[in-house]
């Protein structure tokens, strides 16, 4: 593939890759545009460790000097997180960043495009953008749902946040061919809530058995991405109910400030983080470990 030229490694991705580890490809958009400092580097080293001790080596995907990376050096994400200017590079940035030396940082869809390249099949990230309320309207609808049709890579993420429209996420997911598994859950979990009341249109209780979809998948032509829905931690979650007021009321907030595009997700994200008095941020946290754990466990049967 062509973008393999403009792929650079880090030492530890390029020890696993030649001595044929398993390996988990992790976002970047959560570090610049999700989590505030410093707390941001603190998981993002905490999630790269946590897929390290289950058995696999991580990814940190970026822009950074014209280069994409596959794995960021300790400094590099440091520079990263505390970059001021960082382009948020969904697949329509992507190239920009490439091209003027901007640094970027991957959503959901650029990571896949990354992580593909790469020959990387698993992906942990926290949520998934989706199809936001009011759709109908505005038109946003996340350039990773589209991406998850498209391209090979199967991302674990804790479901996709309530302020989505999820029934309509879960649709335009079915139309782009993705199958959703629900790990251990009948139900579609909703990021900081373990529930959603909505179905998950499958169900799998064990990362063999993920591995094994994945694999037939893969012979298939032009097949895309798998999304695996893993319920936040019980200890962690916040209920339904509870976040539903906040939700509703960051989103009033978006509204009154006009905010639009790409700004929306990083604004809502932080006007709940305020709302909250920042116990989403540490809901946020248990998750992203969680789901880096159970990548590692799929990454770990694909390669066995
Ligand atoms: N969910 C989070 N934090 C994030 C994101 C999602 O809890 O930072 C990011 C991811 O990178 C995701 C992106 O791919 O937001 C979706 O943005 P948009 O809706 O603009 O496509
Ligand atoms: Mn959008």
């Amino acid at each position: 593939m062509l973008l393999s030229s403009l792929l650079s490694f880090s030492s530890e991705v390029r020890h696993a890759r030649e001595n044929g580890l398993p390996i988990v490809a992790l976002e970047s958009t959560i570090i610049t545009h999700g989590m505030p400092f410093p707390q941001n580097v603190e998981t993002a080293r905490m999630v790269e460790q946590d897929i390290r001790d289950a058995g696999a080596v991580p990814a940190t995907i970026a822009v950074m000097d014209k280069r994409l990376r596959i794995g960021l050096e300790p400094e590099d994400l440091d520079r990263l997180a505390q970059s001021e200017n960082v382009l948020k590079c969904s697949r329509a940035d992507l190239a920009l960043a490439l091209s003027t030396g901007q640094p970027g940082a991957t959503t959901v869809a650029a990571t896949m495009m990354a992580a593909s390249a790469a020959d990387i099949s698993v992906f942990a990230t926290g949520g998934i953008g989706g199809v936001h309320k009011g759709a109908e309207q505005s038109f946003d609808i996340s350039a990773d749902l589209v991406e998850l049709g498209r391209t090979p890579v199967c991302v674990v993420a804790a479901g996709a946040k309530a302020l989505l429209d999820l029934p309509k996420t879960l649709e335009v997911l079915e139309t782009n061919g993705v199958p959703v598994i629900g790990y251990g859950t009948d139900e579609l979990p909703a990021f900081w809530s373990r529930k959603s009341g909505i179905p998950a249109p499958y169900r799998m209780d064990s990362a063999e058995d993920i591995a094994a979809l994945i694999k037939t998948r893969e012979r298939f032509d032009n097949h895309g991405g798998v999304l695996v829905a893993n319920p936040v931690p019980e200890e962690a979650e916040i209920g339904r109910e509870e976040m539903a007021v906040h939700i509703d009321a960051a989103i009033r907030a978006a509204e009154a400030d006009k905010i639009s595009g790409k700004a929306v997700t990083p604004y809502v994200l932080s006007k709940i983080f305020e709302l909250t008095g920042g116990k989403s941020l540490d809901t946020n946290i248990a998750l992203v470990r969680n789901n880096a754990r159970l990548a590692a466990r799929i990454a770990a049967a694909l390669a066995a």
